[in-house]
């Protein structure tokens, strides 16, 4: 049925808007006030209008690194905007995302990303959030061309069709990703061939032509609302511009080329269509006027907003732990580890019922460690998903539902596959609350068994725990106990920041006691698993049960040895600490363990002619919040002597001893971590 006069009119308004936001913003960037870069929209506004015309407020949109047109089509402030394109604290992100990372949350608008491809599955998370609320809500996900080749595109396909969500996958095709012609990149018959491969409904149409787009994408989110799965729109259109602001590259298009699309004009052509319905000039001039009027109050707005404020910076890289006390009493039933981890999923399941576990064999077994046993019996299938092995687009998945407002946990069947997902936990889970100025909160558990003991080789061993700890917007936690298991587990599946959860393989057998009900351990804080004087070993997982048995020996020798664990990494060990002189226990590779790589905070030096080794960790005298409090420790630079070489214990089973010995010295400038004092 032919569009009325009415919507075309509003579909016009919303054009015009996005045409005049970016040619403004090139205005702008020239004059060197938006800062970063931009990626114009000009020329495919029909794509975003056509699309996100069917949209509710309550709907979500996903982004990709072109994304003024799909945040002002959905329906953003051009005030805003602008203010989060010149970097101000007044902007959609308070200026810490800008253009490659506008978001409008109030407006389901997800946010743009700057990694292409990246959105697709963030937005599949969000639209299994809604199946999984039970609305009929739907969220759209657009993506480029050149983003279509990403193997998360394919994953989420997959994933999507298989679990039949609420998804409409809109690729906009304007033939080039960066200065790369689409037929020298893309084998068959493109992104909706592809589509159709998995089952999705697919269509391309002529993405210049805003009633072919809304057209295609209304019969895929009415599909969407009736819980009928996916579809894909390809529209075929063109950028004008180069690819983005900053980048001044050399002619990859003809001139001829340009100009025939330039003739296609999508704004020009409903012009002409409204025309064709009776408007005249002067209505047309009157809704352009109306546009400039709103992009001067914005362009005014925008400079006149301050530029954000260190705090404000500071303040968006975590949201604060909530505040929780520990049980008077650790006494219960004896539990192993792995039973500890598996009461926790069951206690916080059925306490709230936003928190759902996926991963790749956690429902119908249990998963291969069984700390899902029993869940999906309990909970049902939709609460305990069993996924394909597509570790990325769960993981980003999990994102997304979790900036949706779940609480999902995320399984790696072992945790050597984590670096499958590397973008989506780095550049997208720990970054995201910060690049939407602290709005947003990310509550994921992406958990799952690390480490060696048991010869699984180097493929399946790993202790990765030091990639993490570097990463600003991740809290890493490693318990140790049965009874830290459990206490630290529901505190991290109640934390509002993305956790990294890290069960050593070798614990999951080990037993202790532990509360029975529901308890948590507020993170952050180290433990003392046993009281010492003369040195303090700092040990997670593993290693403390190692450190343990170690101080025992000493004890006979007339060394006293405190032995703290520390449940979340050590930001404030020290302060906890009651001697002066410290050793740090960890199983991953020497120049890669988190106690090593801490700003230098470790240094080795031999005390006697033997292979024994002293290893010191000055007192951290910080005890600020701020993210990296450690990169403004100053370490003292002479230290009194130890009284007492330490023995280094022969590692059992294959694993280092905690206490490391010294580095020949070319390997320790190599390292550039271990310095002598
Ligand atoms: C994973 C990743 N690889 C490369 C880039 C650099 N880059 C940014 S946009 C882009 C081209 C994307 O093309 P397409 O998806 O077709 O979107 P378009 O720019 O055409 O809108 C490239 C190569 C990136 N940001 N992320
Ligand atoms: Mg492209």
């Amino acid at each position: 049925m032919p569009l009325r006069r009415q919507t075309l009119e509003t579909l016009y308004q919303v054009m015009v808007r996005i045409r005049r936001f970016d040619e403004k913003t090139v205005e702008l960037f020239n004059a060197g006030q938006v800062k970063g870069t931009a990626h114009s929209y000009v020329g495919q506004e029909a794509v975003a209008t056509g699309a996100c015309a069917h949209l509710t407020k309550d709907d979500s949109v996903i982004s990709n690194h072109r994304g003024h047109g799909h945040c002002i089509a959905k329906g953003a402030r051009l005030d805003f905007m602008m203010a989060e394109l010149m970097g101000r604290e007044d902007g959609y992100c308070r200026g810490l995302g800008g253009s490659m990372h506008i978001a409008a949350l109030d407006l389901n608008m997800l946010g743009a990303n700057g990694i292409v491809a990246a959105g697709v599955p963030i937005g599949a998370g969000a639209a299994l959030a809604t199946k999984l609320r039970g609305t009929d809500r739907v969220v759209l996900s657009f993506f480029g061309d050149g983003g279509a080749n990403q193997g998360v595109v394919h994953e989420t396909m997959n994933l999507a069709a298989v679990w039949k969500l609420p998804f409409i996958f809109v690729c906009e095709n304007n033939k080039y990703a960066l200065s790369t012609d689409q037929s020298r990149t893309t084998a068959g018959e493109g992104v909706s061939a592809r589509a159709r491969a998995y089952g999705i409904p697919a269509t391309r149409v002529d993405g210049n032509d805003v009633v072919a787009v809304y057209d295609a994408v209304g019969e895929a989110v009415a599909r969407a609302r009736r819980g009928e799965g996916p579809s894909c729109v390809e529209a075929v259109t063109y950028r004008w511009g180069g690819h983005s602001m900053r980048a001044n590259l050399p002619d990859y298009r003809t001139k001829q080329e340009e100009l025939e699309w330039m003739e296609k004009d999508p704004v020009a052509r409903v012009e002409k269509r409204l025309m064709d319905l009776g408007a005249s000039d002067v209505d047309l001039k009157k809704m352009r006027e109306r546009v400039e009027g709103e992009l001067d109050a914005a362009v005014a707005y925008g400079s006149e907003s301050p530029e954000p404020t260190v705090e404000i910076m500071e303040a968006a890289v975590y949201s604060p732990h909530s505040r929780a006390a520990e049980p008077a009493s650790r006494a219960g039933r004896e539990q192993t580890f792995g039973e500890a981890l598996n009461a926790a999923l069951h206690g916080e399941m059925a306490r709230d019922e936003r928190v759902f576990l996926m991963g790749e064999d956690v429902g119908l077994i249990g998963g291969i460690f069984q700390v899902s046993k029993g869940l999906r019996d309990r909970f049902g299938e939709d609460r305990v998903r069993d996924t394909p092995i597509s570790e990325p687009s769960f993981v980003g998945m999990g994102v997304g539902a979790a900036v949706a407002g779940m609480r999902p946990i995320v399984e790696i069947q072992i945790w050597d596959f984590i670096a499958m997902t590397m973008d989506q936990v780095v550049n997208q889970a720990a970054k995201i609350r910060y690049m939407l100025g602290g709005k947003a909160t990310v509550p994921l558990v992406i958990r799952g068994p690390q480490g060696g003991g048991i010869r699984l080789a180097a493929q399946h061993s790993q202790s990765l725990e030091a990639w993490f700890c570097h990463v600003p917007g991740l809290v890493v936690v490693a318990p140790s106990t049965p009874y830290d298991a459990k206490g630290l587990l529901a505190a991290a599946i109640r934390d509002d920041n993305p956790v990294i959860f890290l069960e050593h393989k070798m614990l999951y057998p080990t037993k202790g006691e532990v509360p029975e009900g529901d308890y948590v351990i507020p993170l952050g804080k180290a433990d003392i698993k046993r009281a010492g004087k003369d040195v303090t070993v700092v040990a997670t997982q593993m290693m403390v049960q190692r450190a343990l048995q170690v101080a025992g020996d000493l004890e006979k020798e007339g060394i006293s040895v405190e032995v703290m664990s520390s449940p979340r990494w050590p930001r404030r060990i020290a302060s906890s600490s009651s001697t002066r002189r410290s050793s740090a226990g960890a199983s991953a590779p020497r120049s890669r363990r988190w106690s090593a790589r801490r700003g230098s905070t470790c240094w080795t030096r031999p005390s006697s002619a033997s292979a024994r080794a002293t290893c010191r960790c000055p007192t951290t005298t910080s005890s600020s919040s701020r993210p990296f409090p450690h990169a403004t420790t100053s370490w003292p630079r002479s230290a009194p002597p130890f009284s007492r070489p330490l023995t280094l214990p022969s590692p059992p089973m294959g694993e280092r001893g905690s206490i490391q010995k010294p580095l020949p010295s070319r390997a320790r400038r190599r390292t550039g971590t271990l310095s002598p004092p």
